[in-house]
Order: structure tokens, then C-alpha cells, then sequence
């Protein structure tokens, strides 16, 4: 059946409704990085299409004819597999939620510079695939090892350092931690790390390499700029905007405890509403899902629902009689460990594990208050050699979704860009750098 451009809408409404949201939010096309919108949070399961996207570099295209996983280092038998060798091996299934440590990261105040992501670099999928110690026994670990150095088919682009990153062997042998050929039941997309991805249920998806083609067993951390210098945090509190010693920093592994409201928006009727949404955890299972109707004076405690996979999104929901007006919904989250979402944030320097219980406001009333409408900003004409520095190895999307970052924030980032390849030549570097912050002034 044609459906006309009306009928189509609201098809399209009506199927939203019932499963999220379809479009994703791109923060950047080339490299791939989307976010899933709040209204996605309405599903237990992510649908594979409303998962976000999260890479360093150009999506590779992976042939499984050509693909082949090597294990060596520290073993006792270098080994290799095709995925039809590792399919031999029991396979397992486990839900669990993968969650970029940057998430929030948009949110935090003095700004930061990253990938500017609001709610929705998370996302729980059904995974399917083998055990990574039932994998390493075949290759017999050697006394002393202590590390998986995991690398990717990823390339990196200019003189970027490859992503390649460390998981511990202690992680690695948990019976839940995997490497999945199959995400909701169907092979894992080019985007989400075909043939062969790690899943390390509890900790941020930095460690859930894509694309995954070596394991090299070590005995010590590996020292590229993806385990040195990203993805870490410090080891106790920091006052907001302040620097930390690098010797302080320490890897970014647990996921944080965490809920966010789906539904409603923005505006909704008075009458009865139902406030629904996901909470999530680390290894330590959600219990608790409470709600604040009244910025946070006084707590009630939600309806858990779904199938509460111990590392899944846990659905959660509350009948509300709304009043009308003006109100601040606040979801608080709590695990078996007692850990609880907390109501301020602690800054970090690179943005990560935000995980705030977060005010929502709310507008309760017969009719739609009247959006306000986007002022258009002018476009801000580019300095010489701006395009040829800066717009090759991606678009203006990376430059763009930064905001309120300071010109020495910029002054890092250029010179970790020209570290990476990006030719500024010196007479211009000034006029970039003004552009630069005249941009994310706005
Ligand atoms: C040699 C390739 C290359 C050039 C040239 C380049 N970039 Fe990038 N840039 C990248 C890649 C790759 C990323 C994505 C990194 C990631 O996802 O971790 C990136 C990310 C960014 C980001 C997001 C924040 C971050 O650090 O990840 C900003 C902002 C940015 N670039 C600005 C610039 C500016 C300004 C210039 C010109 C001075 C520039 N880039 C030139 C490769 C390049
Ligand atoms: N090889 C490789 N693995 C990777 C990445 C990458 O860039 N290269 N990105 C990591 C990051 S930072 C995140 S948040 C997740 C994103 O997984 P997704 O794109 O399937 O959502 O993959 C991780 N694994
Ligand atoms: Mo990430």
C-alpha cells in the first residue's frame, strides 16, 4: 500500500511511538559518530538502527574471507581462528548495555573539548558469541601475563596514534566477557564492528573493541595514546577546571549507575501520565529506580519492569496525576552495591561517566507551549587556510558541536590536530585560532 506524505507521517508517528525514535542525532558523518535521541530510551532492547555509532577514524570495511583473529604474546600457542573456527567453541548470548565513558559529556561546565554527547551514546543489545577465555585457552596463557593489547581493523588517518587498547586478563577471563559476532540476533553491522567485537558487560565501551582482529598477551599496560593519555580519570576528587597530575589518572573501566526519563517530552496534558525510562549499571545490577516530581524535595519510588538482564537496561515506570504548571522530574537510580546516582556531578578533565540524577523540566498544560524558534547564526566567514588544515580529514560537524571552550582549550586542540597531521602553517595559526573560538562562542 502507497501511503500519501500525511498518512506516512503518522504511520511514522505511530510506529515511533511505540519503539523510539527513528532518526539519530549526527555529530559527525565522516568519522561516524550518532547519538540515539531520548525518545529511544522507550525500548528495553536498542533496535540495532537506533543504536549510536561511536569511531576514531573511517569505518573499515572488513571481508570475512580475508578476516582472521591472531592471538600471541605471552601464550603458549600462537593461534589464529576464521569465525567459522571460532563458532566451533560453545557459543553464548548475553544482554547488556554499551555506553561511551564521553556520555554526557556536552553537559559538564567549564566545557570540554570531545565528541559533545548529550544522553544517547548508550544503547543494550543482545549479544551473541563465544567466551574470550574459552578463546585463550586454546592458546594457553603464559605464567606472568597480566594484559590483552586488543587492536582493531581500524586504520588510523594522517599520523593519528591506531586505536588499540588494554583490557586485563582478570576482566578477560570472567565468563561474561565476550567476543560477539552478532548483535540483537543478525551479524554485527560494518558501523557496530563486523565480523568479531569484545564485550566487557559493566565497563565503558572503550574497551569493547570493534573490528577486532589481534590479541597480543602482555605483562604490562600498553603505552599508546589510547590507554596514556584517553580514557582516563582521576583517581580522587578535582575542583571543576582544575589539572590533574597524570600520575593520578587512572583508566576509565566501571560504568557508573544511571537512569534517564523517555517519556514524557516536554509538554504533556494534565491528567495521568506515565513517566517512563532505562536505568542502567556497572557490574552491580540496578534495584532502585526513584522519581522526583518536584526537583528533587521529595522521592518516590518507581515500577521496575522488563526482563532485568543483570548488565541490561532495566525498564522503569510511574504513574503521575499531573497537575498543571511548570515542573522539575529528576530519576535517581541505586545498585546492589548501594552505589546511588548522585545530585551534583563531579567534574573530570576529559568528560567522562556523567552520571547526575539530571532535572528535567516539564510543562503541564491543555496546549504545546510555542517553540521557541532557532535564531539562525551568521555564517562566520573562514580565515585563509582554515579549509586546508582543518577540512580534510572531517567536516566542519567536529569543529561545530564544541561550545564555550576557551582559546587555550582551542590552542590544545590544534596542536593535538597538527600532531595527527593537519598542516597550519604558522602565519594563520592566530586567525584559526579566532575563528575557532568565535564559533564555539556561540
Ligand atoms: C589528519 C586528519 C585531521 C586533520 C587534518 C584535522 N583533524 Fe580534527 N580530528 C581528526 C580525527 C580523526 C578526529 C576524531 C577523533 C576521535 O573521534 O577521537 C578529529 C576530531 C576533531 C575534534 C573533536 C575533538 C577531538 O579532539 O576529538 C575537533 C574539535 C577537531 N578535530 C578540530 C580540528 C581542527 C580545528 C583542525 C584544523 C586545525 C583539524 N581538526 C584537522 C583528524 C583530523
Ligand atoms: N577498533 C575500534 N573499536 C572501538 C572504537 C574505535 O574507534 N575503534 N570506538 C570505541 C568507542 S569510544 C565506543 S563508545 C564504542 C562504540 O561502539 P558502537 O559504535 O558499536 O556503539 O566502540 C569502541 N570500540
Ligand atoms: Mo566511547
Amino acid at each position: 500500500m502507497l501511503l500519501t506524505g500525511a498518512a506516512a507521517m503518522l504511520a511514522q508517528t505511530a510506529r515511533s511511538a511505540e519503539t523510539g525514535s527513528g532518526a539519530m542525532i549526527t555529530l559527525s558523518p565522516r568519522p561516524l559518530d550518532l547519538e540515539m535521541p531520548l525518545d529511544g530510551f522507550v525500548d528495553e532492547i536498542t533496535p540495532t538502527e537506533h543504536f549510536f555509532v561511536r569511531c576514531h577514524t573511517y569505518t573499515p570495511v572488513v571481508k570475512e574471507a580475508e578476516w582472521k583473529l591472531q592471538i600471541d604474546g605471552l601464550v603458549e600457542h600462537p593461534i589464529s581462528f576464521t569465525l567459522a573456527e571460532l563458532k566451533k567453541l560453545p557459543h553464548v548470548e548475553l544482554v547488556s548495555v554499551l555506553e561511551c565513558a564521553g556520555n554526557g559529556r556536552s553537559f559538564y561546565e567549564p566545557r570540554l573539548p570531545g565528541a559533545q554527547w548529550r544522553f544517547g551514546s548508550v544503547g543494550n543489545a543482545r549479544w551473541t558469541g563465544v567466551r574470550v577465555k574459552d578463546v585463550l585457552a586454546k592458546a594457553g596463557v603464559k605464567a606472568g601475563a597480566t594484559e590483552l593489547l586488543m587492536d582493531g581493523a581500524d586504520v588510523p588517518i594522517g599520523k593519528m596514534p591506531d586505536f588499540q587498547r588494554n583490557l586485563t586478563l582478570e576482566k578477560a577471563l570472567h565468563p561474561d566477557t565476550m567476543l560477539a559476532w552478532a548483535m540483537n540476533g543478525k551479524p554485527l553491522t560494518a558501523e557496530h564492528g563486523f565480523p568479531l567485537r569484545v564485550i566487557a558487560p559493566g565497563w565503558a565501551s572503550d574497551s569493547w573493541v570493534k573490528w577486532l582482529q589481534r590479541i597480543t598477551l602482555t605483562d604490562k599496560e600498553f603505552d599508546g595514546f589510547w590507554m596514556k593519555t584517553a580514557y582516563r580519570h582521576p583517581n580522587h576528587s578535582v575542583a571543576a577546571g582544575s589539572a590533574v597530575d597524570p600520575k593520578d589518572m587512572i583508566p576509565v573501566t566501571d560504568l557508573n549507575v544511571k537512569s534517564v526519563i523517555a517519556r514524557p517530552g516536554e509538554w504533556a496534558k494534565p491528567g495521568t501520565v506515565l513517566v517512563q525510562g532505562v536505568a542502567w549499571s556497572n557490574t552491580n545490577p540496578v534495584t532502585k529506580v526513584e522519581l522526583s516530581l518536584d526537583a528533587g524535595k521529595t522521592w518516590q519510588e518507581t515500577k521496575l519492569s522488563g526482563t532485568g538482564a543483570k548488565y541490561g537496561f532495566h525498564r522503569w515506570t510511574y504513574s503521575w496525576k499531573a497537575p498543571e504548571g511548570q515542573h522539575t522530574l529528576i530519576s535517581r537510580a541505586t545498585n546492589s552495591a548501594g552505589q546511588v546516582q548522585p545530585l551534583q556531578q563531579e567534574w573530570n578533565p576529559n568528560g567522562y561517566l556523567w552520571n547526575v540524577a539530571q532535572p528535567r523540566n516539564i510543562v503541564i498544560g491543555m496546549s504545546a507551549p510555542v517553540a521557541e524558534t532557532a535564531v539562525a547564526a551568521p555564517e562566520e566567514p573562514m580565515p585563509e587556510g582554515y579549509k586546508a588544515a582543518c577540512l580534510t580529514c572531517h567536516d566542519g560537524h567536529m569543529v561545530a558541536q564544541q561550545k564555550k571552550l576557551t582559546r587555550a582549550q582551542w590552542d590544545r586542540e590544534v596542536t593535538k590536530m597538527t600532531g595527527w597531521g593537519a598542516e597550519v602553517k604558522p602565519e594563520h595559526r592566530n586567525a584559526i585560532l579566532d575563528y575557532l573560538l568565535k564559533l564555539s562562542s556561540r
